[in-house]
């Protein structure tokens, strides 16, 4: 079988103004925000590529950090004998463009300069803030064989999300007919679908678009470019706009598939990863998701009880009780401390017993958690300095509020990269 992924760019959306995921967001890009204890959220996407064959990939970022860059660098190396490469696209100025992308298509369309020096057929458009495993290879498969000019990812939802997401109804040959982007929660009953039995059964009956487009060349080109030369988004404007005149088809998708891109959202994804048969399978040797390899030792636990508990390499616990959390690479726990339903994203470095005294001696804690602390409903960013006695008890009785040290969202308290919490702090 002929496979058209050879003739296929991905273009991986990197993030707006990252206000839905702040504070993880406030020193860095968001596709370089830790997730599942050792990755970072673009190595979803860009592992989904590499799986389904897919090796030429841009990253169109805000704003390119350090950090994105080298995890990028260091990671994606593709032999000097492939055609593939994955690279960073930040917003830049220009004569005739004053910066920041103004949308997700304002973003691809200031990109398209570099995109079109490449030799393709197909570009696929991905969100960069989703969890799932997909193979994009079917999709193209269907894209092709539909003779469709644009192809929409979709899942059928429930109403709760419905008001979320770009909700769409379809002929019977999955040609879609009519798109709303967001509807409000009033007009829902308008837009229910025939989703099949095992859905209908679930109440998800709303065909949502998952973000994820296939475009062939010549319509990305004549609706960015020619035809809607000012729209900045594909769901308000340029989708809506181009079903009556093109073929747009709904490709649907019945597997896992989460939106993390608020925090909310972000931190039940990451727990749910310490559930016995997760739906996100980091196991499945399949599909792997990729990351930067870090020679780290092996984690090392002591007189620590761990229920329903994930722990990246590289850790030093001695904790008495850890449940329902996802500990991330070199995180450290003393002595007595209790950890509840929390993503500990873990440390960039280790300290040396010298830089340990010498922060000793001023009263700064040690990088990681202390002794005799506990943490409930938090993310706790990265390197940050917990000290002895700290207690944080996240969940529903706390006011959203954004502290220097700590922002609560919807009752998850988020402390913040580089924190120092001193013994004795309470939240
Ligand atoms: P949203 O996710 O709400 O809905 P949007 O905020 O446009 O739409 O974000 C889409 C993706 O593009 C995200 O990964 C986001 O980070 C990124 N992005 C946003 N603005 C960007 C910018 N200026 N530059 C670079 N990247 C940017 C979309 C669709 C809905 C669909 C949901 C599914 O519009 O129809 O249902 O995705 O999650
Ligand atoms: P983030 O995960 O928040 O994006 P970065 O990737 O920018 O963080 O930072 C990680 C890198 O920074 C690590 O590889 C580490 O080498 C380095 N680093 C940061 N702080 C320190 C420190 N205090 N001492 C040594 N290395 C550090």
């Amino acid at each position: 079988m002929t496979s058209y992924a050879q003739s296929v760019i991905a273009v991986i959306l990197g993030g707006g103004a990252g206000t839905r995921l702040y504070p993880l967001t406030a020193a860095r890009s968001k596709p370089a925000v830790p997730i599942a204890g050792k990755y970072r959220l673009v190595d979803i996407p860009i592992s989904n590529c590499i799986n389904s064959n897919i090796n030429r990939i841009f990253v169109l970022t805000q704003f390119n950090s350090a950090s994105l860059n080298k995890h990028i660098k260091n990671t994606y190396l593709f032999s000097h004998f492939s055609s593939g490469f994955v690279d960073i696209l930040a917003a830049e100025q220009t004569p005739d463009n004053a910066g920041w992308y103004q949308g997700t298509a304002d973003a691809v369309r200031q990109s398209l300069r570099h995109i079109r020096n490449n030799d393709f057929e197909y570009v696929l458009v991905l969100s960069g803030d989703q969890l799932y495993q997909m193979d994009f290879v079917e999709m193209l498969d269907n894209h092709v064989a539909s003779g469709a000019d644009l192809s929409i990812a979709t899942i059928p939802v429930a109403a709760r999300e419905a008001t979320e997401f770009g909700i769409m109804k379809t002929d019977a040959e999955n040609n879609i007919t009519s798109f709303v982007e967001k509807p409000k929660a009033d007009v829902l009953g308008e837009w229910v679908s025939d989703t099949g039995d095992e859905m209908q059964r679930k109440g998800r009956v709303y065909l949502a678009s998952m973000g994820i487009y296939i475009f062939t060349r010549k319509l990305m080109n004549e609706l960015l470019l020619n035809k809607f030369p000012d729209a900045t988004d594909f769901g308000k404007e340029i989708i809506p706009s181009s079903i009556s005149s093109h073929k747009v088809v709904s490709y649907q998708y019945n597997g896992y598939w989460t939106d993390i891109g608020n925090i909310y959202s972000f931190f039940e994804a990451n727990i749910e990863l310490t559930s016995d048969v997760p739906e996100f399978n980091l196991f499945d040797s399949s599909h792997p998701i990729y990351t930067r390899p870090r020679m780290l030792p092996p984690a090392k636990i002591s007189g620590t009880t761990l229920e329903k508990t994930v722990i990246a390499e590289g850790c030093i616990v001695l904790a008495s009780r850890i449940e329902n959390t996802l500990m991330g690479i070199r995180s450290r726990v003393g002595i007595g401390s209790t950890i509840v339903n929390s993503y500990i994203m873990g440390n960039d470095f280790y300290e040396t017993l010298e830089q340990m005294e010498d922060n000793n001696k001023e009263g700064v804690p040690r990088i990681g958690i202390g002794d005799r602390c506990y943490i409930k409903n938090a993310i706790i960013d990265k390197n940050v300095r917990i000290g002895n006695d700290v207690r944080i008890n996240g969940g529903a009785h706390l006011e959203n509020v954004d502290h220097t040290l700590y922002t609560v969202k919807d009752g998850i308290v988020v402390v913040k990269k580089n924190a120092v919490l001193p013994d004795g702090f309470i939240i």
